[in-house]
């Protein structure tokens, strides 16, 4: 269909435009990325490209181990060379909004190690102003044990609405890779100085980590309905 159509335009033209031998990758979350290790690992093949790949995620570990991919991390790899990941939304400074996957803590500790984060979507994702697009919230991992005196330090403070993200197929929340819950934030205020919002709630006691990814992103690859591949950044 059109969308996925767009996320593999956007996957293979960022694989083909950033991925050198000799590099170390970061493997973001979600589905727009496995076409970006399907090419990867087509690359790899075919030109004998040698590159390790740090992952974000089970999933992104998963896929790397699937796609015959050399695996590395922060131990012995700390310095990227790019990291390719997906995005829920990027406005026009390039601000994303990530974690609808839920992988948001891993994928900003990996993209803030890399000397270049290329994000890859399909047209949805592409927006204005932040907001306009992706409505399930903004994603904030936090610490169990303080969802919801956060959740109301967060409305107290900037309004909107919290609510814990709940697991489709088990009982209860979603819990994380690191054993965290999410919190998704919504009915934001849009105008929001987001480098300011964003600092302030990094130091409520117990928030994680948030999927607002400021300043972060160098370039974006959006697929389009027509088969082409539009940039940003
Ligand atoms: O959770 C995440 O941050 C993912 O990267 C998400 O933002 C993009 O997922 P998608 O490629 O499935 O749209």
């Amino acid at each position: 269909d059109l969308v996925q159509s767009a996320k593999k335009a956007a996957a293979y033209a960022a694989v083909d435009d950033h991925i050198k031998s000799g590099y170390i990758v970061g493997i973001g979350s979600g589905s727009t990325v496995v076409f970006a290790v399907d090419r990867l690992a087509e690359r790899v093949r075919n030109e004998n490209l040698k590159v390790k790949c740090i992952p974000t995620s089970f999933q992104a570990r998963q896929l790397i181990i699937d796609n015959k991919l050399t695996l590395t991390d922060l131990d012995v790899d700390p310095v990227l060379d790019v990291c390719i990941d997906g995005a829920d939304e990027v406005d026009s400074n390039m601000t994303l909004i990530k974690g609808g996957g839920g992988c948001l803590l891993q994928e900003k500790i990996v993209a803030s190690n890399a000397k270049k984060l290329i994000i890859i979507a399909d047209y949805t994702k592409d927006s204005q102003k932040l907001g306009d697009q992706y409505k399930k919230g903004i994603p904030i991992e936090v610490v169990p044990i303080a969802y919801v005196p956060i959740s109301n330090k967060i409305k107290e403070r900037f309004g909107g609405s919290l609510e814990l993200r709940m697991a489709v197929k088990k009982a209860g929340p979603v819990v994380t890779d690191n054993g965290n819950f999410v919190l998704d934030w919504t009915n934001f205020n849009q105008d929001s100085d987001w480098e300011k919002v964003n600092s302030e709630l990094l130091h409520i006691p117990g928030l994680v980590e948030t999927g607002l990814f400021i300043k972060m992103a160098s370039k974006a690859y959006f697929g389009l309905k027509d088969g082409s591949v539009k940039q940003k950044g």
